[in-house]
C-alpha cells in the first residue's frame, strides 16, 4: 500500500486528487527541496465560509464563527477518522461548568491558608478581581518557601493539558517557580506508570511509547493480530498533540487483508467488534498466569524458539526454573494457569499452537500494568515474544501502542517543534511529562501517600526518596480529583494542605475543592502551534485563536507573567516577547531544522495565513517500518540499551534491588484484590477504562454526556447474569460500593463484559453528596471513589487504576441531584 493509501484510505473526502492538488498548491508556492504539501486543503474558508484552522487532543479542525462566537467545529478534510466528541470541544467553551472568574474559598480568603479544609468542595467561593488573585498567589507562594522550604510547593501538576508548544502551561508553572526557587515536582505518569520504569531493564528503552510495526505492514504479513487489552478504536480518539487518526485506516487495512483477530480483553471492544475478531475473556487481572500457562506449552512441546533466545535474550535459563516448578514447585502448565485465569486449558494450548505456527503480533494494552504488580505484564510478554521468536519480523512480534495516539501509523520525516522551556536548563522535548526539575521529585501517583506521611523513605527503582512536607500544591492542566485513586483517602490527605491553587477551564471537582480557582482559557481562545500525530507527525498545524477569552478567563502564560513579575522576574519569564513571537519563533526553529534534512518549509506568515496544516513527506521505509528489524539484522550494530545489549529476560539490576514485590524475571504474584482471589470477598471486578466520549475527565461538564448518561450518571456495565442474580434492571440507578468509597451509577446491562466483571469509565466528575463527609454517596459516579491507592510495586510506584473489587445494589430512598456540572454557590 502506498503512503496515500495509508493516510488518506477511510477519509471522508480527502482523495488522491486533494493530495496531488495539495502538492500544486505547494509547488506553486514555491518551496524547495523534497516535496513539502500544504495538504488536504480545500478548507471551509476557501469556499467561502468562515473557517479558522486549529487543533486539539481531537484532532484537526476549523472553527467556524458567528458574532464573535464560534457555533461549530468541523473536522478538518484530511482526517481519516473524526472523533465524535467534537461537538463536546466546542461546548467546553460555552458550557454551563465553564469557569468564569477568579474565586477564593470563602474561609481561606477570611481566615487564611490552612483555615477549615473540611469545607473544602463545598463550593463557598467569592470572587475577587485578578489583581487581588495575583496578589494572593504570589505572596502564598513566598510564605511558604519563606515558612516550610523550596520543597514544600508541590508542581507535579500532572494531567492531559492542552496540546501547543507555548501554552504549556505544566511547563509555565514550573517556568515561573524555577525562575522564582524551586518546588517538589514529579516523576512518571498515570498511563505507563509500571511499565516505563521496568521496560528500561527489559528492552533498554521506555519502548511504552515508541513506534510499532506499522499497519500497514501487518497488513500483508500479520496473520494472527491478538488484540490483548488493547482498543485502538476507542483510544486513539485522542493523542498528546494533536490527533492523526491513523489507526483507523490501519484498521481498515487489517480488515481488508482478512487477518484472522483474536481480543483478550473482559470487555468486547470497539475494535474486536469491527475486525470480527474472536473475543476471549479470561478473569481480570491474570493474564501474567495466562501467558506463563501458554508459556509452558511453548516449552514442554518444543515450539519455543531457542535459537532466538539464545542470539538476542539473556536470563531464560534463569526464567526456566520457575517456569517449569523446579524453583517453586510449581510448574506453570496450562492446567495450573486455567484454574488462575478462567479459561480452559486446552484453550491455553491451542494459543501456544496458534502463536507458534502463524506469524503473530502481540499487541498489548497499558490498562493492564495499572494494577497491583503491573511491571509483571509487560516482562511478561516479552518473555513470550522472545520464546516465540518474532520479534522484528515483518507482522510479527510485540506492539506496545497500537491502542494509544494511532501508533503503527508510519512516522513522517518531520523537523521535532521545540515548546517553551520550563527555564530549569533542561530542554523539555518529546516526553516532556517524564522530564524532573524541582528541589525533589516523588513518582507521579504518590503525592498522597506524601502528604500523609512526611519525612518517611520511599524505595522508588532502586533509590530511596526522602518524601517531602508539602503545604502548597498548584494544579494546572490536570484533574487529580478524578485521575488519582481512592478518592477518600486522596480527601483526608488534602486537609494537610494549607493552600490548593488551581487553573482550569471548567468547574471540575479538582477546581471545586480548591482555595484559590482562575479561570484560563481554552485553546480556541489563544494562539499557538503544534505536531500532528505523536507518532504519525505528519503536519505542523496552526492552532489560531477562534474566539475572544469569555468572561474573565485569561492564558495560563499571562497569569504566571503576572504572578512571576510580582516575584521579581517578570522579564525572565516573558523573555519580553508577545504570544506570537513565541509561536513565530518556535517555527523558525523548526524551519532552520528541516532544512537540515533537506527540506524547505514556507516562511512563517504563509504557514500561518494559509490556513492549512503544513505536510510532511513519509518515505516508503516508515510506510513498511518493522519493529526491531534492525537489531534483529545486527544485534552487535544495534545493540539494545540494556546492561547486556540484548532483551533481559533476567535483570541482575533488579536483584539487587532485593524487593519483595518485583522480582528478577517475569512472575506470576496475586494482586491485593482480584474477583476469585485467595482473600477477596466482593464479586464484581470494576473495569475503570477510558471512556468512549470524553478524554479522561475532560469534556465530562459539556453536551457529550447526554450519549452516554443513564439516569444522569456515569453508566455501569453489567453482564446480565449479574444483573439477574441481583434483581437488577437496564437503566437502574445503582449503588456501587466497596471499603473504601460507594458511588451511583446508571445500569447498562449488556453481553459485552463478562460474568463478574464491571465496567464503569475512569473520568466521571466527583460529586460528594456532603462534601465535608469523607466517604459520603458520590452522586454522579467517579470509579476512583472505589479504585485502590496502593502502588504497583517498589519498583516503579505506580498507579492501581485498574485494581478494585466491588458489590453492586438498586438504589432505594430519594434521589440525590448530581450538582457537579453546574457554577458553585
Ligand atoms: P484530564 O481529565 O485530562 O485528566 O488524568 P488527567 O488529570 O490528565 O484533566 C486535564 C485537566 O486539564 C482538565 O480539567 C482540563 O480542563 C484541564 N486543562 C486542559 N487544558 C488546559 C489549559 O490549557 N490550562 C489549564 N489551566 N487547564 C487545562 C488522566 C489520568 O487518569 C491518566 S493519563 C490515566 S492513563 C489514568 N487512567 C485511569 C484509568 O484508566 N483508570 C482509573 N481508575 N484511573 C485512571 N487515572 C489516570
Amino acid at each position: 500500500m502506498g503512503i496515500n493509501a495509508t493516510m488518506y484510505s477511510g477519509g471522508p473526502s480527502a482523495s488522491k486528487r486533494t493530495f496531488l492538488k495539495g502538492t500544486a498548491a505547494a509547488m506553486a508556492l514555491g518551496f524547495t527541496g523534497l516535496p513539502i504539501l500544504l495538504r488536504g486543503a480545500t478548507t471551509q474558508a476557501q469556499s467561502g465560509q468562515q473557517g479558522i484552522l486549529s487543533g486539539c487532543h481531537w484532532g484537526v479542525f476549523q472553527g467556524i464563527v458567528k458574532d464573535g462566537r464560534a457555533v461549530e467545529f468541523r473536522p478538518w478534510q484530511g482526517d481519516p477518522a473524526p472523533s465524535p466528541q467534537l461537538p463536546g470541544v466546542l461546548d467546553s467553551l460555552y458550557s454551563e461548568s465553564r469557569i468564569r472568574y477568579p474565586m477564593v474559598r470563602r474561609a481561606w480568603l477570611e481566615k487564611g491558608p490552612g483555615a477549615d479544609p473540611d469545607g473544602r468542595g463545598s463550593g463557598d467561593f467569592v470572587r475577587v478581581s485578578w489583581d487581588k488573585a495575583i496578589d494572593l498567589v504570589a505572596l502564598e507562594i513566598a510564605r511558604v518557601r519563606k515558612e516550610d522550604g523550596q520543597q514544600a510547593v508541590f508542581a507535579g501538576s500532572y494531567g492531559w493539558k492542552s496540546p501547543g508548544k507555548l501554552h504549556n502551561c505544566q511547563t509555565l508553572l514550573r517556568r515561573m517557580l524555577n525562575l522564582t526557587g524551586s518546588y517538589t515536582n514529579s516523576t512518571g505518569d498515570y498511563s505507563t506508570g509500571a511499565a516505563q520504569v521496568i521496560l528500561p531493564y527489559v528492552s533498554g528503552s521506555l519502548e511504552v511509547y515508541e513506534q510499532c510495526t506499522t499497519w500497514n505492514n501487518l497488513a500483508k504479513n500479520c496473520e494472527l493480530m491478538v488484540f490483548w487489552g488493547c482498543n485502538p478504536l476507542n483510544n486513539s480518539q485522542i493523542s498528546w498533540q494533536v490527533a492523526d487518526h491513523g489507526a483507523w485506516p490501519g484498521v481498515e487495512a487489517l480488515k481488508k487483508a482478512g487477518t484472522k483477530v483474536l481480543c483478550i480483553d473482559p470487555v468486547r471492544t470497539e475494535t474486536c467488534m469491527a475486525l470480527n475478531g474472536e473475543w476471549l475473556a479470561p478473569n481480570p487481572q491474570t493474564d501474567v498466569a495466562m501467558m506463563l500457562g501458554i508459556a509452558h506449552t511453548l516449552y514442554t512441546e518444543g515450539l519455543h524458539d531457542q535459537k532466538f533466545l539464545d542470539r538476542y535474550t539473556t536470563g531464560f535459563d534463569k526464567f526456566l526454573p520457575y517456569l517449569m516448578g523446579t524453583s517453586d514447585n510449581t510448574p506453570k502448565t496450562a492446567e495450573w494457569a486455567a484454574q488462575i485465569c478462567g479459561l480452559q486449558a486446552d484453550t491455553l494450548r491451542d494459543l501456544a499452537h496458534r502463536f507458534a505456527k502463524h506469524r503473530t503480533m502481540l499487541a498489548l494494552g497499558y490498562s493492564t500494568q495499572r494494577q497491583h504488580h503491573g511491571e509483571q505484564i509487560h516482562w511478561m510478554l516479552i518473555t513470550l515474544a522472545s520464546m516465540l521468536g518474532q520479534i522484528g519480523l515483518p507482522g510479527g512480534g510485540y506492539g506496545l501502542s497500537y491502542h494509544y495516539a494511532s501508533g503503527g501509523a508510519p512516522t513522517a520525516t518531520t523537523p521535532i517543534l521545540k515548546s517553551i522551556d520550563d527555564a530549569s536548563g533542561q530542554k523539555q522535548e518529546g516526553a516532556a511529562w517524564l522530564a524532573s526539575s524541582g528541589a525533589v521529585s516523588i513518582p507521579v501517583s504518590r503525592l498522597v501517600e506524601t502528604l500523609l506521611n512526611p519525612g518517611k523513605t520511599m524505595q522508588f527503582n532502586g533509590n530511596d526518596i526522602k518524601l517531602p512536607v508539602i503545604k502548597l500544591a498548584y494544579w494546572v492542566g490536570g484533574n487529580p480529583f478524578s485521575h488519582q485513586q481512592d478518592r477518600n483517602e486522596m480527601l483526608r490527605a488534602w486537609r494537610n494542605l494549607d493552600t490548593f491553587i488551581v487553573h482550569d477551564v471548567q468547574w471540575t471537582a479538582t477546581a471545586r475543592h480548591a482555595d484559590i480557582v482562575l479561570p484560563a482559557t481554552t485553546s480556541y481562545e489563544r494562539n499557538d502551534i503544534e505536531q500532528v500525530g505523536d507518532y504519525a507527525l505528519s503536519h505542523i498545524v496552526p492552532m489560531k485563536k477562534i474566539v475572544d477569552p469569555v468572561f474573565e478567563a485569561r492564558n495560563d502564560f499571562d497569569i504566571f507573567a503576572a504572578i512571576a513579575a510580582k516575584l521579581g522576574k517578570g522579564y525572565e519569564f516573558t523573555q519580553g516577547r508577545t504570544e506570537m513571537d513565541w509561536v513565530r519563533g518556535l517555527y523558525e526553529a523548526a524551519k532552520i531544522e528541516s532544512r537540515g534534512m533537506g527540506m524547505e518549509m514556507p516562511v512563517f506568515d504563509v504557514f500561518w495565513n494559509s490556513n492549512k496544516p503544513l505536510a510532511f513527506p513519509v518515505s516508503p521505509a516508515q510506510v513498511d517500518f518493522v519493529r526491531y528489524a534492525d537489531y534483529r539484522a545486527d544485534p552487535l550494530l544495534n545493540a539494545l540499551g540494556t546492561a547486556s545489549g540484548k532483551f533481559e529476560l533476567y535483570s541482575k539490576a533488579i536483584e539487587k534491588y532485593h524487593y519483595d514485590d518485583c522480582p528478577p524475571h517475569a512472575t506470576w504474584m496475586e494482586p491485593i484484590e482480584r474477583v476469585g482471589g485467595p482473600t477477596t470477598k466482593l464479586p464484581l471486578h470494576i473495569a475503570a477504562n477510558h471512556p468512549t466520549m470524553r478524554l479522561h475527565s475532560q469534556l465530562c461538564g459539556t453536551v457529550n454526556r447526554q450519549h452516554y448518561a443513564i439516569a444522569g450518571r456515569e453508566p455501569c456495565w453489567m453482564n446480565p447474569a449479574d444483573a439477574k442474580a441481583r434483581g437488577l434492571s437496564d437503566g437502574d440507578v445503582v449503588r456501587v460500593f466497596n471499603q473504601r468509597g460507594q458511588i451511583l451509577a446508571g445500569l447498562k446491562i449488556t453481553e459485552d463484559i463478562r460474568p463478574g466483571v464491571i465496567r464503569i469509565n475512569e473520568g466521571g466528575w466527583f460529586d460528594p453528596m456532603n462534601p465535608r463527609e469523607i466517604g459520603s454517596l458520590d452522586c454522579y459516579g467517579d470509579v476512583n471513589n472505589l479504585t485502590t491507592g496502593i502502588a504497583t510495586s517498589k519498583l516503579s510506584q505506580g498507579n492501581c487504576g485498574q485494581t478494585g473489587v466491588a458489590e453492586v445494589e438498586r438504589f432505594v430512598g430519594t434521589l440525590p441531584p448530581v450538582t457537579v456540572f453546574s457554577q458553585p454557590t
